[in-house]
């Protein structure tokens, strides 16, 4: 071991593991740059990191084809009680599920190094932030774990000799035997894969997988899932929300926090450049907030994250700049195609496809090629300080104060371009009914709606009925200080399947209604789902859109809301007696409003 660690719990946790993993070596990170050049050259030397001559600092990774995305069905909320998990999560008892990886565990880092990386969740030393310490046998990690969340040796100083932190313990589940040599990415089959969360003592294990949200902890597993059982506890939230900021043309400030399932374009909304002028736009977060009463009353959020995992296809000058701008140095593409002078290319990128190129599993791809170049759940991994419109605010150790409160999903029918809800719990039944329906982009059959509540049926850490209440309470505790709810739907379609509304930059005259809705500025039309802007007060100006089309996004179909009810009545009755009684409220007078 390079440097003797002070904390008492973690000294004995790391040799708890070091005993059970048996690693040839231990090593703990600093989070310095010299460490980051090191990690990499090992990288190189094992040619497992690809320079890119385009790209300064920049580097590609390629993983095991069977090792591209999150694992949901090998994700576990291990709570006592299956109960506590609720209907949403995997659950296996602790003990049971504790013994099955503890066997897997077992010398499973022998001949390779232990890597202990200490790191903050939000700024280090805010009151907001959480330590967490993610022990690791992959240097992959290390370098992501390095851009997406704080490391840094002040982090072990803060913890002295009694701080508390969340162990983070992961391993990819590939022992080295003597002389053995690594493979290009080393993991475990599907079936010895287990992405584990003990809530109750703010734990978490994961074995067999080094990508992304199964292997950079402080993300899905820690900064959501660890940490919404948390904030239930403690009286706060953790959200799958971007965080944004709007300023209008008087210079008054907007935040706005956004949850959207996957394929919405959440990191584009994020990032978003308003076609309106006078209007200006920042990004704060793209993926989690943390949010805290602050002593006005007002709800605060910060970003606790360091950077963007983002999805490479279908990032492009047209659907987001400011990503693009994010990625010219200093980033790690995973799974991205390589082009044959040097740089990334993947679907959906500007310009011509390369004559050329070499595809994520390292074969010769053309234009011919029949499968993709880019998997379509490649990603960049990029510092936010590159993002050339991040806020000089996303730092603050208080956060932002918090006006609007969106939710959404990608629906081709039914569902209007935008409306509010009536009042708080109105909004948490929007929250708690959002639906998408399925891309090629995540699993299920095309087209099938699926329930998401929050966005956040991966990702809540306990029981989702708690969950639905937890925000109720949110809401009572924070009465007219709370934030307005408005829904979403940017996909919705003609009868001939064009997308009616153009999206992306002209979103901001959507964000521009809620603004003037939250200042009293505007009216709107009460419907049996919520208020919807009256005809005139959506700024249109500079657009080309028939006042048809525009008519058909705002559309509310009762019949077609009345088609609905089964399946949310459904999706509510799993829930049993954990649904809250408000929320049955909700549902009721949703009906007597339809009619
Ligand atoms: O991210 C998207 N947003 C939010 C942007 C701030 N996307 C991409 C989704 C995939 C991740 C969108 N796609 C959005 C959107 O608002 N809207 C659409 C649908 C759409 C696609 C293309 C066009 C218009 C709408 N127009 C042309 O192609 C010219
Ligand atoms: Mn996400």
């Amino acid at each position: 071991m390079n440097i003797t660690v002070k904390n008492k719990k973690l000294k004995s946790w790391i040799k708890e593991v070091a005993d059970l993993c048996k690693p040839d070596d231990i090593y703990v990170c600093n989070g310095s740059k010299e460490e980051y050049n090191l990690m990499l050259e090992k990288l190189l030397e094992s040619r497992i990191a690809i320079p890119l001559k385009k790209r300064p600092g920049s580097f590609l990774f390629r993983s095991d084809p069977s090792d591209v995305a999150r694992v949901e069905n090998r994700t576990y909320i291990s709570t006592p009680l299956k109960e506590e998990a609720g209907p949403m999560n995997n659950w296996i008892e602790p003990s049971e599920l504790k013994k099955t990886m503890l066997d897997l565990y077992k010398g499973c880092m022998k001949g390779r190094t232990m890597y202990v990386i200490p790191f903050s969740m939000g700024p280090v030393g805010s009151p907001i932030s959480k330590i967490g310490i993610e022990v690791s046998d992959s240097p992959y990690v290390v370098i992501n774990m390095h851009i997406m969340t704080r490391v840094s040796s002040r982090v072990l100083e803060l913890l002295s000799t009694d701080g508390e932190f969340i162990p983070c313990l992961h391993s990819v589940g590939a022992p080295l035997s003597k002389g053995q040599e690594d493979s290009q990415w080393p993991c475990a089959p599907i079936e010895q894969k287990y992405i584990s969360h003990f809530p109750e003592e703010n734990l978490i294990w994961s074995y067999g997988s080094g990508y992304g949200g199964n292997a950079l902890l402080g993300k899905k597993c820690l900064a959501l899932r660890i940490a919404s059982a948390m904030a239930r506890r403690e009286g706060w939230m953790a959200e799958h929300m971007l965080i944004l900021r709007l300023t209008g043309p008087e210079g008054k400030q907007y935040h706005i926090a956004a949850a959207f399932p996957s394929a919405c374009g959440k990191t584009n909304l994020a990032m978003m450049q308003p076609s309106i002028p006078g209007w200006k736009c920042e990004c704060i977060g793209d993926d989690i907030a943390w949010m805290k009463t602050g002593p006005d009353g007002r709800l605060y959020a910060i970003n606790p994250e360091n950077g963007f995992f983002g999805v490479a296809p279908g990032t492009s000058y047209n659907t987001n700049p400011m990503a693009m701008d994010t990625l010219n140095e200093n980033v790690l593409f995973t799974n991205c195609a390589l082009t044959d002078d040097g740089d990334v290319w993947w679907e959906g990128m500007d310009g011509d496809e390369p004559a050329h190129a070499i595809d994520w599993k390292g074969r010769d791809w053309t234009p011919e090629s029949v499968e993709e170049a880019a998997h379509p759940n490649a990603r960049f991994t990029a510092p936010a300080s590159q993002c050339p419109v991040i806020c000089k605010d996303w730092e603050k150790p208080e956060g932002v104060p918090i006006d609007i409160f969106i939710f959404g999903g990608r629906r081709g029918s039914v569902a209007p371009l935008v409306y509010e809800a009536y009042n708080w719990d109105h909004g948490v039944f929007l929250g708690s009914t959002a639906a998408s329906e399925t891309t090629a982009a995540n699993i299920g059959a095309l087209g099938n709606l699926r329930r998401d509540p929050f966005a956040m049926k991966p990702f809540c850490g306990y029981n989702m009925g708690d969950y639905f209440q937890h925000w109720l309470d949110m809401g009572d505790r924070l009465g007219d200080k709370a934030p307005r709810i408005f829904y979403v739907n940017w996909f919705r379609k003609s009868g001939d399947g064009k997308f009616l509304w153009p999206g992306f930059s002209d979103n901001s005259r959507v964000l521009k209604w809620m603004c003037e809705r939250v200042d009293g500025k505007v009216g709107a039309r009460e419907t049996p789902i919520g208020l919807l802007p009256d005809e005139g007060d959506l700024d249109l100006s500079g657009l080309d859109l028939s006042t048809d089309d525009m008519r058909e996004i705002m559309i509310v179909d009762t019949d077609d809301w009345k088609a609905e009810l089964p399946d949310i009545e459904s999706h509510f009755d799993k829930f049993g007696d954990r649904l809250p009684e408000r929320l049955k409220k909700q549902l009721q007078e949703f009906r007597k409003r339809l009619g």
